[in-house]
């Protein structure tokens, strides 16, 4: 099914905001993430490891036989070393008061935002045991909890404006304040499993593009020269194919990077930025199934890279989207020379949408082993 992208919606992407969707009807960087409270005061040092791994040479701990159970096949996860950041969520943080500081004590991230700390964030985190529909074993590292990121756009978040809603709720990785360019590396790997629930009362309704891993060299919200690229997921899949799965509980992945420059985009150069999955769109993040998700984004030198492996549990990798720049035909994606040292920090997943032209509402979206590294040998591996 290809379609090509709503006239409307294009409308809607401003290349001075790259911070803010392309589906947002409105210049407004304004109600996106940043006004919250940052939670985050003290803790672990975001850049370090999560101590409640139990051991980052393996999970060999889980005699549970999780991993293996769910990857089905032998072996148990390797988490190497040098991995640079990795939360399994093996602690508890309930969904109400208290005890959501564990993101942070337990979990190594800078601070967190959502309905504890703020009515307008509109979404919750929390980790599980358990979720509706999903009665296997998660596939983390001897993985007996996974986050919840819930998202209540379609009635918890606040309305910007008439027919427009907005969450803003997070993890944030890296310091607003203490924090250095290069905390978040310009040669990143980033890779977690992720589940789209679509059961029961947990029916998930993506819009056609939500932040997930936003960065900046700053603060929030950040502004075109502030950040190299902006990291979504949605039902629609930007170039080249312009795919339109349709508001629901599947999704593809996506780049927006600064500058970059796809010269045989639908609409040029409206859409040259917009980075979709080049390879293959037969295979995306479907509903009610576990997905290894490996992405590697690279503006370290005079081109940049973004790249795109999916892995279905039980199933082989397989590179969605390979974006070269100079390299893959008609693209290229130069890099000043001021912004290759990366950023200060990032958070996830930031501002989720619903509009009357992106769709979008509620979803359950569930995450295990997230992890960052300077080199795909640095990033967990499973058998
Ligand atoms: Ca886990």
């Amino acid at each position: 099914m290809h379609t090509s992208l709503p006239a409307l919606a294009l409308v809607f992407f401003l290349p001075a905001t790259i911070g803010c969707s392309d589906d947002s009807p409105s210049s407004g960087a304004g109600a996106s993430a940043g006004v919250g409270a940052s939670a985050g005061v003290g803790g672990d040092n975001a850049s370090s490891t999560n101590s409640s791994s139990g051991g980052m040479t393996s999970s060999g701990s889980g005699g549970s036989g999780a991993a293996t159970t769910s990857s089905g096949a032998g072996g148990t996860p390797v988490i190497p070393g040098d991995v640079l950041f990795f939360d399994d969520f093996e602690y508890v943080a309930d969904r109400f008061p208290a005890s959501g500081d564990a993101f942070v004590t337990e979990g190594g991230w800078n601070g967190f935002k959502d309905m504890r700390t703020s009515q307008n964030a509109g979404g919750y985190l929390y980790t599980v045991d358990a979720f509706p529909g999903f009665s296997g074993a998660f596939p983390g590292a001897g993985s007996s909890r996974v986050l919840a990121v819930e998202s209540r756009v379609g009635t918890e978040a606040p309305q910007p404006e008439p027919g427009w809603s907005q969450t803003d709720f997070y993890l944030q990785y890296g310091d607003e304040g203490g924090g250095a360019i290069g905390d978040v590396p310009p040669n990143l790997w980033i890779q977690f499993w992720m589940y789209q629930n679509d059961f029961g009362e947990q029916a998930s309704q993506y819009s056609r593009s939500d932040k997930w891993i936003y960065p900046t060299r700053n603060f929030f919200p950040a502004t075109e020269g502030n950040l190299d690229w902006l990291f979504l997921l949605g039902s629609a899949s930007l170039e080249p194919s312009n795919v339109e799965l349709g508001s629901g509980p599947d999704r593809f992945a996506k780049l927006i990077g600064s500058g970059a420059d796809f010269t045989a985009a639908s609409e040029y150069p409206t859409n040259a930025s917009k980075l979709g999955p080049n390879l293959d769109t037969g295979n995306f993040l479907a509903r009610n199934v576990w997905t290894l998700v490996k992405i590697h984004v690279d503006t370290s030198s005079e081109q940049g890279a973004y790249e795109v492996w999916l892995r279905a549990a039980g199933g082989q990798s397989i590179k969605v989207s390979e974006w070269l720049g100079g390299v893959t035909p008609s693209f290229s994606w130069p890099i000043p020379a001021e912004h290759r040292a990366g950023h200060k920090m990032f958070r996830i997943p930031t501002t989720m949408n619903m509009t009357n032209n992106a769709g979008g509402g509620d979803s359950w979206t569930y995450l295990d082993d997230f992890a960052l590294a300077t080199s795909e040998a640095a990033l967990p591996q499973y058998p």
